[in-house]
């Protein structure tokens, strides 16, 4: 793994990378710079076989502010009218890098994650949150719709008038209601916060690996189709499930009533 980036901490602890956003001077505020770093580092992650588990964060107390609003006010001095719809696609290649990464990607969470880097969290599989977690969809507060996934990942996780709701209010919620409405998968006191997020992207790092791809796949292609869509995908997916070393490993772990030992092939 290439782990040399501007505005990116990246480090690897057996099948487990951790991915830090690095700005906590601003509370990790979301640049163009950091957007190509995670583009780059989550595609490198797919491709790499010793990768097993991502974890997705912040340095310092927050997990992300959102865009960087001081790189954007200068924009808006002159009166020509400003795409800003390029720009998001440089968001969208690390959404698309999340969803279509063939392992569990994490996002660990403790302070504020707003705005985009709210919406970066909710793109992720799993959330496990430190109890100073907020999240807060700040967009409206500055005029603006949830990007960076937020229009498809809210409503999916919340319901869509809990997600229309957060939205147009902007108001932060806490962890523990994060956790109540589907948002946090787990939640933990802050002091045991680091130590939680390894245990939990090691047990992970040390699944079915192959087989949490399959799972991935299925989930994310059947919250968009229909009942006959799924059930085709979910044979097709068993079909290869069923001739992974994993699954051997597992029907023998439990007729020998030992523990299995998953390789990720
Ligand atoms: C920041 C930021 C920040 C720069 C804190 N930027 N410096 C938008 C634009 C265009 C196109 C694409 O899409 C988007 C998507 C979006 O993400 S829109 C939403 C953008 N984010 C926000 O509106 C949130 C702005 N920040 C806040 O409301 C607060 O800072 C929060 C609630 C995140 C945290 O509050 P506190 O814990 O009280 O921290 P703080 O406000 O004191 O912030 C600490 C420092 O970080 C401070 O700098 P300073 O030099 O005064 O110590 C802030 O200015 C800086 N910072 N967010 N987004």
């Amino acid at each position: 793994m290439h782990t040399d980036y501007e505005q990116l901490l990246i480090q690897q602890d057996g099948g487990v990378l951790t991915i830090i956003m690095n700005r906590p001077e601003v509370l990790n505020a979301v640049t163009e710079t950091m957007l190509e770093g995670l583009g780059e580092s989550l595609e490198e992650a797919e491709l790499d076989t010793s990768v097993r588990c991502v974890v997705l964060t912040g340095a310092g107390r927050a997990f992300g502010s959102g865009a960087d609003l001081r790189q954007f006010a200068a924009i808006h001095t002159s009166n020509e009218p400003v795409k800003v719809s390029e720009h998001l696609q440089k968001y969208h290649r690390v959404i698309r890098a999340i969803r279509a990464m063939h392992k569990p990607v994490i996002a660990a969470v403790r302070g504020v994650a707003a705005g985009a880097s709210c919406n970066l969290a909710l793109a992720c599989d799993l959330r496990i949150v430190a109890d100073d977690a907020r999240f807060v969809e700040a967009f409206a507060r500055i005029g603006l719709v949830p990007d960076a996934g937020g229009g498809f990942f809210l409503a999916r996780l919340v319901g869509l008038g809990k997600a229309l709701e957060l939205s147009m209010l902007a108001d932060e919620i806490g962890a523990s209601e994060a956790e109540r409405l589907g948002i946090a998968n787990k939640c933990v006191p802050v002091a045991e916060f680091e130590t939680a997020v390894q245990q939990f992207a090691q047990r992970l790092a040390k699944g079915p690996t192959r087989t949490y791809g399959l799972i991935k796949e299925l989930m994310n292609t059947s919250i968009t189709s229909d009942l006959e869509t799924s059930l085709r995908l979910e044979g097709e997916l068993q079909d290869q499930a069923i001739m992974s070393a994993d699954h051997r490993e597992g029907v023998a772990a439990f007729i020998q009533k030992r523990q299995a030992e998953f390789t990720g092939q």
